[in-house]
């Protein structure tokens, strides 16, 4: 089974997705995603430059060969762009390798450890009244758990608030926007501490104590800031608290962990294991936040989450809708064979990227399943991808009210 073509596929449905397609002499198609928000084109060019050229003739059962070999030969280690595009190889050829041997990827990677994954919906409003109708669309719709995200009093635009339920921009919230510059947002940390708290107070009081909630400050905060937050939340015993700094830095999330049991996620802007290394060694964080796409494949991402599992440390594999249909497969083919499986992000793709990607994972009473397809179970409609050609989009950024430009 050789490599005898690969492409690079670039289509903007609802948004730009990055697609590797490798075909074997032998005729079958595996697929992989390379789709980095806002920078698509550079892993589009490190593939087909640089990566395309290596895999033709290659022999497609060798992954972790594949693996190493376009992580060593190309000297320069690590980065979301080299990882992104590592990604697409080695979900492609565990594509290709579970349809030569008939099987749905979970059972290559040791089979069924639960009968569904349970998924956290994403629910949003510009004030309560919109938050608890967009809970209870969430709710409506199977989930059961839930991201809560408010705008906050003083702040013009604030991340994850999407357009009111109902609406027809509502269904696929995208923070990236096609438009020539970066949107700019404002930010007002003060402001977001004091109003935090009371949100989740009054979701604690509306919908009762049993519901996961679960809560993103998108990498805003110090490390002490982060502490206080944490405190402040537990009393609403929240899910978890995910990406509270910016942990470039891993030792804050020690800082933040010596002061709260509000339980910590992170990670769905790293992709190496290395990342991870004083976080998981040192029990700094409860769940992983890598998506398969950013972390260098399912090759990578298994080695990454049998480590986490021997600290107890859970899988919270990232799935916003810049993961492409393909991408949350090989998650959830992952999710479902590992042992340490916690939660599955599920922000819902739209009609168009369904219609260019046909998928065949599964949605029933909040639990994904990946479904019994041979492959990843996801084929690209090659077609249909080409009517929908790139359009350049950016992620927005913040600066405070002086002026300085803030994390987003
Ligand atoms: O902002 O995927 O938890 N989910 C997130 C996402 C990220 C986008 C960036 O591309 O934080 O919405
Ligand atoms: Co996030």
């Amino acid at each position: 089974m050789n490599i005898a073509t690969a492409a690079v596929i670039v289509t903007s449905p609802d948004r730009n997705f990055v697609t590797l397609k490798l075909t074997t002499d032998d005729g079958l198609v595996g697929w992989g995603d390379a789709t980095l928000n806002g920078r698509e084109l550079s892993v589009a060019s490190y593939l087909t430059d640089h990566v395309v050229p290596l895999l033709i003739g290659r022999d497609a059962h060798r992954i972790e060969d594949t693996w190493q070999f376009l992580y060593r030969s190309a000297y320069w280690r690590r980065g979301p762009v080299t990882m992104a595009a590592i990604a697409a190889v080695d979900v492609a050829l565990w594509d290709l390798k579970a349809k030569s041997a008939g099987m749905p990827l979970y059972q290559l990677l040791g089979g069924a450890s639960r009968n569904g994954l349970m998924a956290y919906g994403h629910a949003s409003g510009r004030d309560q009244e919109e938050l608890f109708d967009s809970i209870r669309l969430r709710l409506d719709q199977g989930f059961r758990s839930i991201r809560v995200q408010t705008s906050i009093p003083g702040i013009d635009a604030v991340y994850g608030v999407r357009a009111p339920a109902g609406q027809e921009s509502e269904q696929h919230y995208e923070p990236a926007q096609r438009i020539a510059r970066p949107m700019e947002e404002d930010w007002d940390t003060r402001a977001y501490l004091r109003h935090i708290p009371t949100v989740f107070e009054a979701v604690r009081n509306e919908f009762g104590p049993e519901l996961p909630l679960l809560h993103d400050v998108h990498h805003r905060l110090t490390p002490i800031q982060a502490a206080r937050l944490g405190k402040d939340l537990e009393p609403y015993d929240l899910f978890w608290m995910e990406d509270c700094t910016p942990a470039e830095n891993q030792d804050a999330l020690r800082l933040v962990r010596q002061h709260t049991t509000t339980p910590l996620a992170i990670g769905e802007v790293f992709n190496t294991i290395w990342d991870y290394q004083t976080l998981i060694k040192d029990q700094l964080i409860d769940y992983v936040r890598s998506a398969v796409t950013h972390t260098g494949g399912i090759t990578a991402m298994r080695k990454l989450l049998d480590y986490a599992a021997q600290y107890q440390i859970k899988s919270g594999i990232h799935g916003p809708t810049d993961i492409s249909p393909v991408g949350m497969a090989a998650g959830l083919h992952l999710d479902l064979a590992i042992h340490n499986f916690g939660i599955q992000e599920y922000m819902q793709h739209g009609d168009v990227t369904n219609e260019v990607f046909r998928q065949s994972f599964t949605f029933e009473n909040g639990y994904l399943h990946p479904g019994n397809e041979v492959g990843l179970g996801v084929e690209l409609d090659e077609e249909a991808a080409a009517r929908h050609p790139y359009q350049p989009a950016y992620l927005p950024y913040n600066r405070l009210k002086d002026g300085t430009v803030h994390d987003w």
